[in-house]
């Protein structure tokens, strides 16, 4: 006799606000899970709930509950699975925190993955149906992603989600800043998907817009000029991540522009030098040398909209040289900029230096401490205290996205006014962002008190 099975799969929220129960309202489809449906057997019912969004409805019936964590969700991830194995409910957690913290996470879980799911999914829903699951998955390498496999966005409908198409090119990086968790995931590596693959994937979707959720998708540069020749006929509009060395090389940047880039997050990280050779960002260091200038003379050139990510609380920083990141972003009219603080995630070589030096806070596990908030210094910078350091943070994302910055930055004939498409752009995501600044500051993380 088949028994049917079914998969509840889980995208945790980071927590919530004082009393209220967070909302994400900018909310992406959360793309792993797409993935994961895309690998069940299609004799295998495959739900989806989205905790950022929707009540998880922890009474339905289901043969495994699928959770994936992030550092940051971790603490609330561990609450629902909590929830469902008191109930007798089996559950599967995996993804970068699974990861990068297999002990922690294992405490919290029937039973985890290690690593991309692609190589052991199968097997995993095979020992499912047989009543063996394992305790550990350890997957190996994936060198060639989703092979065979494109992303199931039937789980994603009726979610509201951003009206904006997450794929993936390529996976990973080959540098190694120190903070970087997707550098420790994986290993400093970087793999392509097939681009006929990724081809069939946009085809097989109706949306023109598409956002590349590569953590630089200009980490192998021919293969990169293959996919941007291969989107050209396709006419279709994309963002995604890059690093600036791709500005040597010309004919990729041309090409690039001409396959539809609209706009791309860009790692400034610092604008002093002396930080970028201490996080050990290379690429960055001869641009860094001149302020940048002649990089950002040449992505304005390409029309190319700015989102510009900045860490700030590097040992080199001081609270005068983040007011100059601020003034260096705002000059730049950079069509949006991120005020990260600089986080230590468990893995990174920034997370064993900062642990050896004792200088963590909230006993080392900011991401579980009771204390901890969204957004939050958790750790002790060379040069201003914590609370110094996240509320310069904050002032700085709060005047970057202040009405009176917005319009002021609105005013670049080379970007954001180049074209109608891209003042839409412009201004449809600023209101978006500066609202999130104010909701998501100092969130608690979970959404119990105490654990
Ligand atoms: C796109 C993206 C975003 C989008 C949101 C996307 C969304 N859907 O909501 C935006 C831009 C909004 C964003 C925001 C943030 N992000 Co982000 N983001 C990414 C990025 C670039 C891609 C994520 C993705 O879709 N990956 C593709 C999927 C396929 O990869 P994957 O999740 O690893 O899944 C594979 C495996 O891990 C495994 N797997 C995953 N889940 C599960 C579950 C189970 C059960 C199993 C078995 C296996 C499994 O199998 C999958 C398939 O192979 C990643 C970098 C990265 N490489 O992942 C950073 C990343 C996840 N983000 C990060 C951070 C820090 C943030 C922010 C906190 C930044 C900030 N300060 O505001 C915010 C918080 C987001 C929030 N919830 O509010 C960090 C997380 C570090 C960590 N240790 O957790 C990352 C890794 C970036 C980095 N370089 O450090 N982000
Ligand atoms: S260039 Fe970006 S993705 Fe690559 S290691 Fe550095 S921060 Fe991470």
């Amino acid at each position: 006799m088949v028994t049917e099975m079914k998969i509840t799969l889980i995208k945790p929220n980071i927590g919530r606000r004082g009393h209220s129960l967070y909302v994400d309202e900018s909310r992406m489809e959360p793309l792993q899970l797409g993935i994961l449906a895309a690998l069940t057997p299609s004799d295998i019912e495959v739900v989806m709930y989205d905790d950022r969004a929707e009540v998880i409805p922890y009474d339905e019936k289901t043969d495994l509950v699928c959770i994936t964590v992030e550092t940051f969700t971790a603490r609330r991830a561990y609450e629902i699975s909590r929830q469902f194995m008191d109930m007798g409910v089996k559950v599967l957690m995996g993804g970068m925190h699974a990861m990068l913290l297999p002990g922690e996470v294992k405490e919290h879980a029937t039973s985890i993955m290690i690593g991309d799911a692609e190589d052991k999914w199968l097997e995993m829903t095979e020992d499912l149906r047989n009543g063996c699951l394992k305790e550990e998955y350890v997957c190996s390498e994936v060198i060639v992603p989703q092979k065979g496999i494109i992303t199931r966005r039937d789980i994603f409908k009726g979610k509201n989600y951003l009206p904006i198409t997450l794929l993936q090119f390529s996976r990973g990086c080959r540098n190694s800043c120190s903070f970087c968790a997707s550098g420790a995931y994986f290993r400093h590596h970087h793999y392509c998907r097939d681009v006929s693959e990724v081809i069939e994937e946009i085809k097989s979707q109706e949306r023109k817009v598409l956002f590349f959720v590569d953590d630089n998708i200009v980490g192998n540069k021919e293969k990169a000029k293959e996919l941007f020749r291969a989107l050209i006929p396709l006419k279709i509009k994309w963002v995604s991540q890059a690093s600036l060395d791709m500005l040597e090389d010309k004919e990729l940047m041309d090409i690039m522009v001409k396959s539809g880039c609209m706009g791309l997050v860009v790692g400034f990280e610092s604008i002093m030098s002396e930080s970028i050779e201490a996080m050990k960002k290379g690429i960055n260091k001869s641009y860094a040398d001149n302020h940048y200038k002649e990089a950002i003379r040449m992505l304005k050139s390409y029309g190319l909209q700015i989102w510009a990510a900045f860490t700030l609380g590097h040992d080199t920083d001081t609270l005068d040289s983040i007011k100059e990141t601020y003034n260096f972003a705002l000059k730049n009219k950079f069509s949006f900029a991120a005020y990260n603080i600089l986080m230590p995630y468990p893995g990174t070589p920034l997370y064993d230096e900062l642990s050896r030096e004792g200088r963590l806070l909230y006993e080392k596990k900011w991401w579980l401490h009771p204390d901890y908030r969204f957004n939050y210094a958790s750790f002790v910078p060379k040069n201003m205290s914590a609370i110094e350091l996240t509320e310069v943070s904050f002032g700085c994302r709060k005047n970057y996205n202040s009405m009176s910055s917005i319009i002021y930055r609105a005013f670049d004939f080379k970007t954001n006014m180049r074209n109608p498409y891209k003042l839409l752009t412009y201004m449809v995501y600023n209101p978006i962002f500066k609202k999130e600044v104010f909701r998501k500051q100092g969130m608690k993380f979970g959404f119990k008190d105490g654990q």
